[in-house]
């Protein structure tokens, strides 16, 4: 595939003769296990209020001119690393580009090494990270590109995977060394146990491929722990550093709390306290002012369907089970997402014989619904946890 051209030279917004008008920034990439870094993110942002990258790459587009800004940036980020010293770029450089831009016969012509030697860099020095924002499913030249990066010394990243068309068949086909969780996987995972359950089984999956599994955007510490005890070793996002105009650390205050979570973590001193929001799943909830025959029909066509929450708002009224109709004013048993596991299979065995096998219904500080715990999963967790604390 050949980028559409514009016949026209590139606008002032991309080149300013030969001045790339885009610029860098930097953002590491930190393996917790001893805070080193163990590479860095080079972002591009455009000038003026082309800044965000989004707005740059869509104009760049629509206007033919995809290749040009590519270039831009490249440039620009090589003018950037050929100023630092040795040991700033022992650590390799994460590059992001499109599947479009890498199948192009001018990214394969030996002028993108040339560029490269221009600043005393080989392709050893970059990872590729590739990204399909559009829908791309020409996964056999997804297969050959990969391959063609890697045989050339590139290493080669799968970028947010998880998200839109950054999926499993872009994963088994381009087999990357490096596979870039997406935020939207990492984002409040401490709430949510389907995420949860999914990053761990990634986390093995990475291993057994020996792939480096990296998440991205991690924002809180709550997000950080929560990561680190599923097995998550590399981390990148604005709680770790934000993208700054040179490779930069962590700063000390991280450098002081990634030691403490690790060490929280090397003892599993509370396991015991494992919070309620860790095993708790959203499932269907609907308005509270749905009439009871539309809930009940909802029953009989969905035969996996085992309870819904109603809700005012977001905040949970009552609880329909398949068994039964709640009672008027029966409210079900509603414990926010941070009260111990044992603690809660303690309250909810205190139920009467007729509501003692519902879930349990889960809310966040604030009283917002997240989702609910049955009493399987409750009595299979806390088992474990018991027999873990005996065993010990
Ligand atoms: O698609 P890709 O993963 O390359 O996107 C990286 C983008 O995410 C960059 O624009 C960067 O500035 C942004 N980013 C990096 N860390 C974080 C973070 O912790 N939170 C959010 N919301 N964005 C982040
Ligand atoms: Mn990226």
């Amino acid at each position: 595939m050949r980028l559409p051209l514009s016949s026209a030279p590139a606008p002032a917004w991309l080149w300013n003769g030969d001045e790339p008008s885009v610029t860098s920034v930097f953002q590491p990439i930190v393996d917790l296990l001893h805070g080193e870094v163990i590479g860095h993110e080079v972002l591009s942002r455009g000038p003026g209020e082309r800044r965000e990258p989004q707005v740059l790459f869509t104009q760049a587009r629509e206007e033919g001119y995809t290749w040009e800004l590519e270039r831009a940036c490249w440039t620009s980020a090589l003018r950037c690393i050929s100023t630092l010293s040795d040991e700033q770029r022992r650590a390799p450089f994460f590059f992001n580009v499109s599947p479009d831009v890498l199948s192009d016969p001018r990214f394969g012509d030996g002028s993108t090494v040339a560029l490269l030697a221009r600043y005393g860099l080989k392709p050893g020095h970059l990872v590729l990270e590739i990204t399909e924002k559009a829908a791309f499913e020409d996964i056999e030249l997804i297969q050959r590109l990969t391959r063609q990066c890697a045989a050339e010394g590139f290493g080669i990243a799968l970028d947010d995977f998880g998200a839109g068309h950054s999926g499993l068949v872009t994963l088994v086909h381009s087999a990357p060394q490096f596979i870039k969780l997406d935020q939207a996987l990492v984002r409040n995972i401490h709430r949510y146990s389907y995420q949860q359950h999914l990053v761990k089984s990634l986390v093995a999956f990475a291993a057994s491929v020996d792939a480096v599994l990296i998440a991205e955007g991690v924002e809180t510490w709550d997000e950080l722990a929560v990561l680190l005890r599923l097995g998550i070793r590399h981390v990148q996002g604005y709680l770790i550093a934000r993208p700054a105009p040179a490779p930069v650390r962590p700063n000390g205050e991280f450098e002081a709390q990634r030691h403490s979570a690790m060490r929280a973590l090397d003892f599993r001193e509370h396991e015991d306290d494992e919070t309620v929001g860790s095993m708790v799943i959203r499932r269907l909830c609907m308005d509270a002012a749905t009439p009871t025959g539309d809930v009940q029909g909802l029953f009989a066509n969905a035969s996996q369907l085992d309870h819904v929450v109603l809700l005012e708002g977001d905040r949970p009224k009552a609880l329909v089970t398949r068994q039964r109709a709640p009672a008027r004013d029966e409210r079900p048993l509603v414990v926010e997402d941070r009260m111990a596991i044992t603690t809660l299979a303690r309250v909810a065995m205190k139920r009467g014989a007729d509501t003692v096998y519902d879930p349990v219904v889960v809310v966040d500080e604030q009283g917002s619904f997240l989702g609910t715990v049955t009493m399987k999963q409750l009595i299979h967790r806390s088992t474990e946890l018991l027999e873990r604390r005996t065993s010990r």
